[in-house]
């Protein structure tokens, strides 16, 4: 499905359709903005609340203030726990601090939460795909770390041992490459031929979307513009799978002048797509400085549509009226 419109100089920008805004970020996001109309400044928030600059400094800006630890939180104070997820070792310390709790995890990464204390609970080994370090795996983790095991990548599978070859299952990071996770398991399922798959995907439809999109873009275009930060997983992926499916060129910018014009030397097609975390608005930025540079055709490539919504928080829900 494409808009096109030519110009006499023939360059133009593609546009990848799903990008940006998944529906656990919109909910996320609007669960600050929400605490802060509620309650008033400062709502601190644990971590950031998505992996964005833009959106952290924006909520820094309305009187948010973003904590490592529930331990830097005021006694009695309000924290919203972001949408990566967290461990219930955390939920416990802030108990212990007498903190007032909004969780803002994204529903997929508690569906994965579950999946890990039911597999627990009947004492399988937890093969969990993912990046070392990442917030969403340390929550994933902390929900049964006797039983779980961080697989970070096909090069890891070496190294993983299991108590018993007939009781091992697979679950995943939220936001990973998904070719890269199916290479992982094939690797996983020669040494280990009973594992088990997760119940339902782990890797969420947000990602694998956007990863699609990319996929059927990329080889069109000399250089894939990726909008999104470099702490963001899926903005991250994009990169890599723009690059795996044949764009000559791939960058990752937080804004439209992280751009080195360099880059624009010889190339007639540039595509853009955004990860989970980012703003439209700095992909419009993108799109004005590369208009500015004679891009002015626009196509869209759409591989998907997305009506998604998750309502927010029940502490934030409006109260009902009968
Ligand atoms: O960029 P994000 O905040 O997070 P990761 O891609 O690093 O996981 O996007 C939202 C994803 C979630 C959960
Ligand atoms: Fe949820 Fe997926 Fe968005 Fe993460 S990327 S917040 S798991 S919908």
């Amino acid at each position: 499905m494409s808009s096109a419109e030519t110009t006499p100089s023939g360059k133009k920008i593609l546009l990848a359709e799903p990008r940006g805004y998944c529906a656990g970020v919109d909910r996320a996001v609007e669960t600050v903005e929400k605490a802060l109309e509620k309650h008033g400044a400062p709502v601190y928030v644990r971590k950031e609340i998505v992996h964005n600059r833009h959106v952290v400094e924006t909520l820094m800006n309305r009187g948010a203030i973003f904590v490592d630890e529930t331990d830097e939180v005021p006694e009695g104070a309000l924290v919203v726990f972001s949408a990566h997820g967290v461990s219930p070792a955390v939920h416990d310390s802030a108990a212990d601090r007498n903190l007032r709790t909004i969780d803002a995890t994204c529903p997929l990464v508690t569906k994965v939460h579950q999946e890990a204390k039911r597999f627990a609970r009947d004492d399988y080994d937890i093969l969990l795909i993912g990046h070392e370090g990442h917030e969403e795996v340390e929550g994933t983790a902390g929900e049964a770390p006797d039983h779980v095991q961080l697989v970070d990548g096909p090069d890891s599978v070496d190294r993983v041992t299991v108590r018993d070859e007939s009781k091992v299952i697979w679950l995943s990071q939220t936001t990973l490459s998904v070719d890269e996770t199916m290479q992982t398991v094939s690797r996983l399922r020669e040494k280990f031929p009973l594992l088990n798959d997760p119940p339902s995907d782990d890797i969420c439809y947000a990602t694998q979307n956007r990863q699609v999109a990319v996929k059927a873009m990329a080889p069109q275009c000399e250089l894939v513009i990726v909008v999104g930060s470099q702490n963001s997983s899926n903005s991250v992926r994009l990169v890599e799978v723009a690059l795996q499916a044949g764009a000559n060129a791939s960058y990752l910018v937080d804004y439209a002048r992280d751009i080195d014009l360099a880059w624009l030397e010889g190339v007639q097609t540039v595509g853009i797509t955004s990860g989970a975390s980012v703003p439209e608005v700095l992909v419009r930025g993108v799109m004005d400085l590369l208009q500015e540079h004679g891009f002015d055709g626009v196509e869209s490539v759409t591989t998907a549509q997305e009506t998604l919504t998750f309502a927010l928080p029940r502490e934030l829900r409006p109260a009902r009226t009968k």
